[in-house]
């Protein structure tokens, strides 16, 4: 059976093995548009944690402060029974309903459904602390929030420029494009202050100092300004608000940027060079949105704007997106969007056609309002999300979730978070079940189904439309008419075909099965692409801890830490020679890292492949959040994982 790999944005296409109702073996899909036929380590193996022993096998409830196996049938109960307790005593907006970027579409869609049918908006995914910022400025600046160009476009560009992203730890399949790029004489421009093993790859690596970016960017676009390095034509025929963005970045000079980002002069002018060519992609990971956040989006936007890098084919924007579906769930739970559009009268009385009810207007609570304490949350359905160990300053995470009244967490594991449940439902995984998702490059593909779920674990659609039926409601839990549903209820996705969407040869991509967008005019509703002028703080905070991705490991560690072989593994501090030697610590030493959230003792690493002034560590460590202080971006509320002031000590 085909299915799609349940870990990256990627989205690679696999062939699943089965004997006797289990996965033995997966092989790549050839005629998968964007994989060829490419899986990397963890996708060759993600099989194997459908068989781990401890695997969740049935429903669990809390009885005198211990979990104990419980029916289906009382599950559902009580949790829809203390649901409208809880809403009988508090308000309808007291529960909230988070998670599903490891879920399907239609597992999404039916999740923010079954909250709205309960009377509250209080919806979110964890596209919330990932690529939200990005979503955002996109959706602001050309339209739709997602990236313009596809993956495999990558080799028709004259130049790349990746910020904020290790392709070969976070999206190995890509490489292949890198490679092909490279071949045909493409440059690439990485922007990290790291040494990842991509940046062997760079033609150009400008280690910059974390959070500076916008002096990076907003500088060039001032030189390029400068230098009459930029496209008029493109700019008065395809964008607005030129002239006011202009403006505010002719404060941004060359020298500036020097004494904020820690660059050569000579690296940013070299920069401006390459990005003033004619086919240029602008592309970004976690270092640009958890670390300037949305501010620091819009400010890299404005670049292929300026430059007239948008609507053709190897020139535009690629934004590298977590999890397997998180593209889709960022389109489709959100608590202050409906899956179709804005949230208003209109749109809701929309869907109350679609739906048979109609959903609250008022803006629900994101999951940072939620854990951070601004809004009164006493109950929480939790679906594939693990945020005792994924969101930052976990002290405050767990003090929230114990004062919670009712806790409700469906995975497939006991998790961390699974852990501090009233109830726990075991769900089926990738592989027990159907289903599609929307990888990085907007393309969407269904998984089929090629073994049954353990024990008496369910799919989520089949889970949360009993969940709706207890409530009342008449849920589909069919992921065909589901699919045909969603596509009623999200307009991004109405264009896309059944049967496409199950053929891995057909660039089945929303929202117009377009490879690159805008060719011929900007999403926005004027039709034309927003420059948007953004300003900088400057940052002197000491040393910074930043964290991030390494290949073999994945995201909170759950899963990938299942499958046999893969459970060893010692994280490291890694820290610069001359950070060192004024710390007074030696490799291997074991240190202390300390926040003001909280401290870690960790081995250190010296390496160059840091800089100076910041230490780097694996985010995939279960108690890293620990350290990381919860800061969080002003538009979007995205944590800043990239940027916490710390001291290391021997
Ligand atoms: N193997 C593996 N693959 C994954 C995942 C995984 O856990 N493991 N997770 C998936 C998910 S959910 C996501 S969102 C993606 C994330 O994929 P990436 O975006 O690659 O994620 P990170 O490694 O967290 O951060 C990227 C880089 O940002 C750099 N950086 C930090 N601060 C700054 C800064 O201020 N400016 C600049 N320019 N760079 C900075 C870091 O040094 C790091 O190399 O990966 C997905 N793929
Ligand atoms: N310090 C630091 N922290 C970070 C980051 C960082 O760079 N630094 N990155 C952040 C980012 S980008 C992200 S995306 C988050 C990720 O944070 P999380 O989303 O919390 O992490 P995952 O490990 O992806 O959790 C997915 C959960 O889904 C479950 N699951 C998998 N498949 C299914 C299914 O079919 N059904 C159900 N019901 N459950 C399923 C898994 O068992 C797992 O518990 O972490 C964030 N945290
Ligand atoms: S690149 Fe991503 S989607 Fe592809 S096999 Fe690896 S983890 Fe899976
Ligand atoms: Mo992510």
């Amino acid at each position: 059976m085909k299915s799609i790999c349940p870990f990256c944005g990627v989205g690679c296409g696999l062939e699943l093995m089965a004997v006797n109702n289990i996965v033995v073996g997966v092989k790549p899909v050839p005629e998968h548009v964007v994989s060829r036929g490419h899986l990397c380590g963890k996708g060759s193996v993600a099989h194997e944690a459908l068989t781990a022993w401890d695997r969740l096998y049935y429903p669990l409830k809390k009885v005198k402060g211990e979990l104990e196996r419980t029916s289906w049938e009382d599950s559902i109960k009580y949790t829809i029974e203390s649901i409208k307790n809880i809403q009988k005593k508090y308000g309808k907006d007291s529960v909230a309903f988070y998670g599903g970027c490891q879920n399907s579409l239609e597992e999404v869609y039916l999740l923010q459904k079954l909250a709205r049918a309960l009377g509250t908006n209080n919806v979110d995914s964890c596209a919330r602390v990932c690529h939200d910022p990005s979503a955002k400025a996109l959706k602001e600046i050309v339209g739709v929030g997602a990236g313009s160009n596809s993956a495999t476009e990558i080799p028709k560009a004259k130049v790349v420029v990746v910020a904020g992203e290790s392709v070969t730890d976070s999206h190995p399949v890509l490489i292949q494009y890198f490679l092909e790029a490279k071949e045909k004489g493409t440059k690439i421009i990485l922007i990290d202050p790291r040494n990842t093993r991509f940046a062997s790859f760079a033609d150009l690596h400008l280690k910059i100092k974390p959070r500076s970016d916008i002096f990076l960017f907003n500088a060039v676009a001032n030189y390029l300004i400068q230098n009459n390095m930029i496209k008029p034509d493109f700019i008065a025929a395809r964008t607005e608000g030129y002239e006011k963005y202009k403006e505010n970045v002719s404060k941004y000079t060359l020298e500036l940027a020097v004494e904020q980002t820690g660059l050569a002069e000579k690296d940013i002018i070299e920069f401006a060079k390459y990005i003033s060519e004619d086919k240029v992609i602008f592309s970004w990971g976690l270092g640009l949105t958890e670390s300037t956040g949305t501010k620091g989006i819009k400010s890299y936007l404005s670049l292929p704007l300026l430059t007239g890098n948008m609507g053709k084919e190897g020139a535009g924007v690629i934004v590298y997106r977590g999890q397997t579906n998180v593209q889709g769930s960022g389109d489709l739970i959100k608590p202050d969007v409906f899956p179709n559009g804005e949230m208003n009268e209109a749109n809701s009385e929309a869907l109350s056609r679609i739906w048979g009810f109609k959903p609250p207007v008022n803006k629900g609570s994101s999951i940072i309002d939620t854990f951070y304490g601004s809004k009164n949350i006493k109950a929480l359905f939790i679906m594939g999300y693990n945020p005792v160990r994924s969101l930052p300053n976990r002290k405050k995470v767990k003090e929230f979730l114990g004062s919670l009244e009712l806790l409700v967490v469906q995975d497939i594991f006991m998790t961390d978070t699974a852990r501090y449940a009233d109830i726990v439902l075991p769900a089926a995984a990738w592989a027990e079940k159907e289903g599609s998702v929307a990888s990085l490059d907007r393309l969407v593909k269904w998984r089929f189904k090629a073994v049954d779920p353990p024990g008496m674990a369910r799919p989520d659609y089949e889970i949360l439309s009993d969940l709706a039926k207890a409530a009342g409601y008449n849920f589909n839990s069919n992921p065909k008419e589901l699919f045909e549903e969603l596509k009623t209820a999200a307009p991004l996705y109405s264009h896309l075909n059944i049967d496409d969407v199950m053929d891995y040869s057909k660039d089945s991509r929303y929202p117009n099965g377009e490879l690159h967008l805008y060719g011929e005019k900007f999403s926005t509703k004027s039709g034309k692409a927003q420059f948007i002028p953004v300003d900088s703080e400057k940052h002197n905070d000491g040393l910074i801890l930043v964290t991030g991705r390494t290949v073999t490991r994945y995201n909170s560690d759950e899963v990938i830490n299942r499958v046999p072989g893969m459970q060893e593994y010692n994280p490291t501090l890694w820290v610069n020679p001359s950070d060192a030697k004024n710390l007074g610590i030696e490799n291997e030493d074991m240190v202390k890292l300390a926040s003001k959230s909280g401290e870690l003792d960790i081995i250190a690493k010296i390496t160059d492949d840091v800089i100076p002034g910041v230490v780097f560590t694996y985010m995939h460590n279960p108690k890293i959040n620990d350290i990381v202080s919860p800061e969080f971006d002003d538009e979007t509320k995205t944590p800043k994982y990239k940027y916490t002031p710390v001291t290391v000590t021997k």
